[in-house]
């Protein structure tokens, strides 16, 4: 099955009005991507975002959802209310989310469910710990995140995996390719155990994508595309990035 390529923008908690300047820099400099391009900036920027970008190649994220639809959870942003300010997609059980909020594969998957319930694309993230690796359990802590996070309403059109090593998140180092190559294959296996059009979820690789890897990365069987952060902050490194896909 043919998979649209993905490049995915994660803001984390950078940016300010000013910084919606560099979408406008982004679309001016790939103005019909042939890929499909999400930008997931902070909560409060996603509806000025989704205003700059309306109609055009550009779709906006989140970065986390409630698993509830509303009510007395003071700070949290349901599924339905990012929906309601412009987002299409949502990024779930990303590992600064399961570290620093202690998000359990079982919460990420009620998220997703949420997710999906309210019309929203999820991107739920799994990665491993240098320790896991060191150890040699990343395939095994891969299939047991996907298991326990992916809900069975998952299909191709409403949910992408990407996989992040912790260890390579914002750090500056990558996996190899083989190291890659054979975690995607493993999701994608996984994927093929619970879902009939397993061959159709897009997989993204991310941790320290720049410019200057993206090409390589994307040259990877089973890659199909990036979840980008830092390298996503600046049109001029983003956009070659989108380019190399
Ligand atoms: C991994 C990635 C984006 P960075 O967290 O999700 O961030 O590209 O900065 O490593």
């Amino acid at each position: 099955m043919a998979r649209r390529k993905m490049a995915a923008g994660n803001w984390k908690m950078n940016g300010t009005l000013a910084a919606l300047a560099e979408v406008d820099r982004l679309l001016a400099d790939h103005p019909d991507p042939v890929s499909e391009v999400v930008l997931c900036p902070p909560a409060v920027l996603i509806h000025p975002m989704a205003g700059r970008v309306g109609g055009g190649p550009i779709a906006v994220g989140g970065q986390d959802c409630h698993d509830k639809t509303s009510g007395a959870h003071t700070g949290d942003i349901s599924a339905d209310e990012l929906r309601d300010a412009g987002a299409e997609y949502v990024i779930l059980g990303h590992s600064e989310r399961r570290t620093d909020h202690g998000e359990t594969d079982a919460l990420v998957r009620a998220k997703a469910e949420a997710a999906l319930a309210a019309g929203l694309s999820a991107i739920i993230c799994v990665g491993e710990t240098e320790a896991q690796r060191d150890a040699g359990q990343t395939l095994d802590v891969i299939a047991g995140q996907l298991a326990g996070s992916v809900p069975d309403g998952a299909t191709a059109l409403n949910t992408v995996i990407a996989y992040e090593p912790v260890w390579a998140i914002g750090t500056g180092r990558t996996p190899t390719n083989d190291q890659i190559a054979e975690v995607h294959a493993r999701i994608r296996t996984e994927l093929a155990g619970r879902f009939a059009d397993a061959d159709g979820f897009r997989l993204l690789y991310g941790g320290s994508v720049k410019p200057g890897n993206a090409a390589e990365i994307f040259a990877i069987p089973d890659v199909d595309g990036a979840l980008v952060g830092g390298a996503s902050l600046k049109a001029g490194d983003f956009g070659p990035i989108i380019a190399a896909l």
